[in-house]
């Protein structure tokens, strides 16, 4: 059953942590844009603030967040015309203690790690639910459509189980913005997700893992709680 109260507090808190991270922003950042309900938040405060005279380009990381961006008067920009870029705001479904990050559930895990690898500070927004002592949802892999069968098999060889993501509202696979597939891939509590990254990215047809390991030094993570905000490290 579903704990309409629980949501509730969960959307306050992912609001907090958009809204604060979006007072961070200075004048003139070119920024990289995340995907998912709390940069949505993100994403309506920096409009009201450029609508107040904030002066910011963003690049997109999904399809979503462009027409949302647009539709909020935030200039956009790409990676070919800003290779470097201030800061990422991002989302993550899970955060542990030396901010390794899991990503994708929204599907944008690709774009999202091309954009944090091009940004010289990343602040990541999540609801307090997500930090964890270790790492142990299902990590997003996005796989080139030829490559499903074969990548699934080799994630089992690296101890995962694999499912295929498949649509809500479409029948069959969800289909990235980039024209491939996910599989969703359990691997129970991961104990060295460096090496598992790793192992996963080296699996041919293995376009990306949604394992984000090697971005701690340059993150601060913004918690949203009921009433207020944490930010990490300290
Ligand atoms: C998008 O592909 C994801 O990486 C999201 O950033 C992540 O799933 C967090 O999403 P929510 O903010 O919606 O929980």
């Amino acid at each position: 059953m579903v704990d309409v109260m629980a949501e509730e507090g969960q959307r306050r808190e992912k609001k907090n942590a958009g809204h604060r991270a979006a007072d961070l922003v200075e004048d003139g950042a070119i920024l990289g844009l995340g995907t998912g309900s709390t940069v949505e938040y993100f994403l309506e405060k920096l409009g009201t603030r450029i609508h107040d005279g904030l002066e910011v380009a963003g690049v997109p990381t999904s399809y979503g967040t462009q027409i949302r961006a647009r539709q909020l008067g935030i200039p956009l920009t790409t990676l070919d015309d800003h290779p470097c870029l201030d800061l990422a705001v991002d989302g993550a479904d899970q955060v542990d203690p030396v901010m390794h990050l899991i990503k994708g559930r929204g599907g944008a895990l690709t774009r999202e790690k091309c954009v944090m690898a091009a940004a010289d500070r990343v602040l990541v927004v999540i609801n307090s639910a997500k930090l964890s002592p270790q790492l142990d949802v299902e990590v997003p892999v996005e796989v080139i459509p030829f490559s499903a069968v074969t990548a699934a098999r080799a994630l089992q060889d690296l101890g995962g189980d694999p499912t295929l993501r498949c649509g809500i509202r479409k029948d069959g696979p969800v289909v990235t913005d980039n024209g491939n597939l996910i599989l969703d891939c359990d691997f129970g509590t991961i104990t060295d997700p460096v090496t598992l990254e790793a192992s996963v990215e080296r699996i041919p047809g293995v376009v990306c893992a949604g394992l984000f390991t090697g971005f701690g030094e340059k993150t601060r993570v913004v918690v949203g709680e009921k009433s207020g905000t944490r930010l990490l490290p300290l």
